[in-house]
């Protein structure tokens, strides 16, 4: 049975669970989810995803929403398929979500305010609240600097190999480069870039770039 997917091909989360599957070769289908229109909010996306936002799956019977819980699901359940984006080791495991909630916790949020600010209120007709974009910025300087530290010892963010720690960055970084051009963020850093080069040409995400037609 196929995987859906709901949530539009364009939003960022549920990028995050389309290009895991990509990576393990799952096939899926989108169920497209209006966001504009506040669909999201409409009870057949409540009952799959009580707080009313994407993405959500249903695999069978199984229903998840939760990106990050969905994309762990995935890695696990097709852990002998494709890329290992656990890791392998207690350690290599742990390190892994130590870049996860670092993703999801210190990173995610700033760029989440700033699309919110320069890309979705403007859409909507509304105006943009220029100071906190900037003060997004400044924390996101910060952040990219740790990272920047981190990945002038290590090729990908929890080791040696790709795990959805580096996964789970891509559809933030790519609206940080394409949507709201911050993209110095990521060019101003040798590491970063070296980073951002690699886990974006990889081809999951590629497919998942012509699927979103950019
Ligand atoms: N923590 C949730 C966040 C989900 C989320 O913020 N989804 C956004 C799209 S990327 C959304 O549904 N926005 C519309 C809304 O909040 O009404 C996850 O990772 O699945």
């Amino acid at each position: 049975m196929v995987v859906k997917v709901y949530g539009p091909v364009r939003a960022a989360c549920p990028q995050r669970v389309m290009v895991c599957l990509l990576e393990k070769g799952v096939e899926f289908e989108v169920v497209h989810v209006d966001l504009q229109a506040g669909e999201q909010k409409q009870p057949h996306i409540l009952a799959r995803q009580p707080f009313g936002q994407v993405p959500a799956i249903e695999d069978g019977n199984f229903k998840l929403f939760e990106s990050r819980a969905i994309v762990r699901y995935y890695a696990a359940k097709y852990a002998d398929r494709g890329p290992n984006l656990l890791g392998t080791t207690l350690e290599e495991k742990a390190l892994v979500d130590q870049w996860l909630e670092v993703e999801s916790h210190n990173f995610n949020d700033l760029v989440y305010a700033v699309v919110l600010q320069l890309v979705v209120l403007p859409s909507m007709g509304e105006t943009s609240d220029l100071a906190l974009v900037r003060a997004c910025e400044e924390k996101l300087k910060k952040v990219f600097d740790v990272y920047e530290e981190r990945l002038s010892k290590s090729t990908y963010l929890a080791g040696r190999s790709f795990t959805l720690a580096d996964l789970s960055h891509l559809p933030a970084i790519r609206f940080l480069m394409d949507e709201v051009k911050m993209g110095h963020l990521v060019t101003e850093r040798k590491n970063v870039t070296a980073w951002w080069e690699k886990i974006s040409n990889r081809p999951a995400w590629k497919k998942l770039m012509r699927l979103a037609q950019y």
